[in-house]
């Protein structure tokens, strides 16, 4: 069995990825602008189980806190309630149109710098997800794929800085902009999750 941990912030589209990387409307997706995923939740595909934390609100120390433990917990103890849990790959969530600086030094201090040694090959991947908010009216002739290969250099620079080993894959679930035909990137996605699984 593989498992993969879904974590960030409320509303980054963690429910929407794992819907789009098993092709079903398992999880419950927010309307944006209520929060959805209030309790840990999970779903089983096959020999996979996607799992998704509460997502994290940065006006919300204590609550962070409480998550952060179990993300912890999950990724060091690999033991997780009543049975072992071991994160085979951790994915973390971002929305592509927000400023993460402050989540990702956050995640970075307090979770990665815990659980993962200096310069040790890790397994997490960061979704930079809502890619296709990017694209605006006004820059219509900006391709997606432009768009993300930006993105991702500038995450890798960011955490190439902090010494963390972070596979960046730019993506967005269902692009709510006419120009955008649907997803993009979750294939590969999918692949470098499971690449990190075999790690
Ligand atoms: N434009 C755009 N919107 C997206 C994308 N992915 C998700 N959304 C929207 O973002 C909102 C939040 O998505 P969720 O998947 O519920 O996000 P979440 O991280 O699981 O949220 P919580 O569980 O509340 O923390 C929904 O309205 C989705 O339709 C995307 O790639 N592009
Ligand atoms: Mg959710």
């Amino acid at each position: 069995m593989k498992n993969i941990l879904f974590i960030g912030e409320k509303g980054a589209g963690k429910s929407s990825l794992i819907n789009a990387l098993i092709a079903k409307d398992a999880l419950e997706v927010g309307d944006g602008i209520n929060l959805c995923t209030k309790s840990e939740t999970w779903i089983n595909v096959k020999e996979t189980s996607l799992r998704e934390l509460p997502g994290f609100d940065m006006s919300q120390f204590e609550f962070n806190e409480r998550i952060l433990s179990k993300a912890i917990e999950m990724l060091t103890y690999k033991i997780y309630g009543d049975f072992k849990w071991k994160v085979d790959a951790l994915v973390v969530v971002v929305d592509a149109s927000d400023d993460n600086k402050e989540f990702l030094d956050y995640i970075t201090e307090c979770l990665f710098y815990r659980c993962y040694r200096d310069g040790q090959k890790s397994n997490i991947v960061l979704a930079i997800n809502k890619s296709d908010k990017l694209i605006n009216s006004e820059a219509q002739h900006i391709n997606l794929k432009t768009v993300c290969d930006e993105q991702e250099k500038l995450y890798k620079d960011f955490f190439k800085k902090k010494c963390v080993d972070v596979t960046c894959v730019a993506c967005c679930t269902d692009g709510d902009l006419e120009h955008i035909d649907g997803s993009y990137n979750i294939d590969r996605l999918s692949k470098e999750i499971m690449r990190k699984c075999e790690v």
